[in-house]
């Protein structure tokens, strides 16, 4: 970390270096080409200089650091030093305040570094298994109910633009499980124009492992260009052949019995548009909490917002739907 710390420095300071002789040269634009050629070698010449001084400042900072490194003690010394635990790399990233304890110094690393891609906890997403099963969060009232046998049939339509690999395999992996057979008709990757090289050919393979036990399940569909997130949806739900679109995000996992209550809301009343609430997957730990029920709605200003059921829906029943 140091040496990198120390580069680092080096690197402002060339930076600094190159910006002052930039402006000066921009300042002297006026003189005389002659002058101006003579300055400007002048300049690199000394450039040069200062660049190979720093090279030998580099190399003496670096030498005495490894005459101190583990590898050089004896083995017995070794072992005698009580282990430590590894040094927090990233006290004052998000990812680290509730989870991390306990990773090397090199895991920190990749975990901060696929953090700043995805903005979720995606190392942590590659390491847990793509079939894990989440707690079951249903108001017990929910699982006493009865469903009809016969319901719609559902596509789910999952969009994303340069999402985790191991994000999207789970919330196929998730649906696949969690939705009944004889209902879910399909599942449609709808891919806005990612440019992660992940999301070619290791989704290509991916849908064909998943293709060997539910042959022709899962359709994908590539934007030549970047269209947003409307028309993603929009895309999804053209290429649908089921009765029902559920339309998710594909950084979602679905859990027990999400799509019954849904499908039998819709056999009973085909005019309804419905919403599940979600349970709140947490983007550090990837812990599960449940979440308040609420109605998902816009204002006259298109904000997403939530709004709470009516005062004395929660007193009757939590397990109804509600409008
Ligand atoms: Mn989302």
């Amino acid at each position: 970390m140091k040496v990198y710390f120390r580069v680092g420095m080096i690197g402002a300071f060339l930076f600094l270096v190159y910006l002052i002789i930039f402006m000066t040269g921009r300042w002297r634009e006026e003189k005389p080409l002659q002058k101006r050629v003579t300055n400007q070698e002048a300049m690199s010449r000394k450039l040069d200089r200062i660049q190979e001084s720093l090279n030998k400042l580099a190399n003496l900072l670096e030498k005495p650091e490894k005459k101190s490194s583990p590898e050089e003690l004896s083995p017995n010394e070794n072992q005698k030093e009580p282990k430590k635990a590894p040094p927090k790399l990233y006290p004052n990233s998000e990812l680290f305040v509730k989870w991390g304890d306990g990773l090397t110094e090199e895991e920190q690393k990749e975990a901060e570094a696929l953090f700043k891609i995805y903005g979720y906890n995606a190392f942590l997403s590659n390491q847990i298994a793509l079939d894990r099963e989440l707690p079951d969060m249903r108001d017990p009232r929910c699982l006493k109910k009865k469903y009809p046998r016969v319901l719609p049939s559902v596509s789910v339509v999952l969009i994303y633009v340069n999402e985790a690999l191991s994000v999207i395999k789970r919330a196929v992996r998730s649906v696949i499980t969690n939705t009944p057979e004889r209902l879910l008709r399909e599942i449609i990757l709808v891919d806005d124009h990612s440019t992660y090289n992940d999301l070619g050919k290791p989704v290509e393979d991916y849908i064909d492992e998943i293709h060997k036990e539910r042959p022709g399940l899962i359709k994908r569909v590539w934007h030549t260009s970047p269209m947003g997130l409307s028309q993603a949806r929009i895309t999804g739900w053209e290429h649908a052949a089921g009765d029902v679109v559920a339309i998710l995000d594909a950084h979602i996992e679905a859990t027990r019995g999400w799509a019954e209550p849904l499908l039998a809301q819709i056999k009973a009343d085909r005019t309804v548009v419905v919403s599940p609430v979600f349970e709140k997957l947490h983007f550090d730990d990837l812990h599960v909490e449940r979440h308040m029920s609420f109605a998902q709605g816009f204002d006259w200003a298109l904000w997403c917002m939530y709004e709470f059921f009516k005062p004395n829906w929660s007193d009757v029943d939590e397990s109804q739907p509600q409008k």
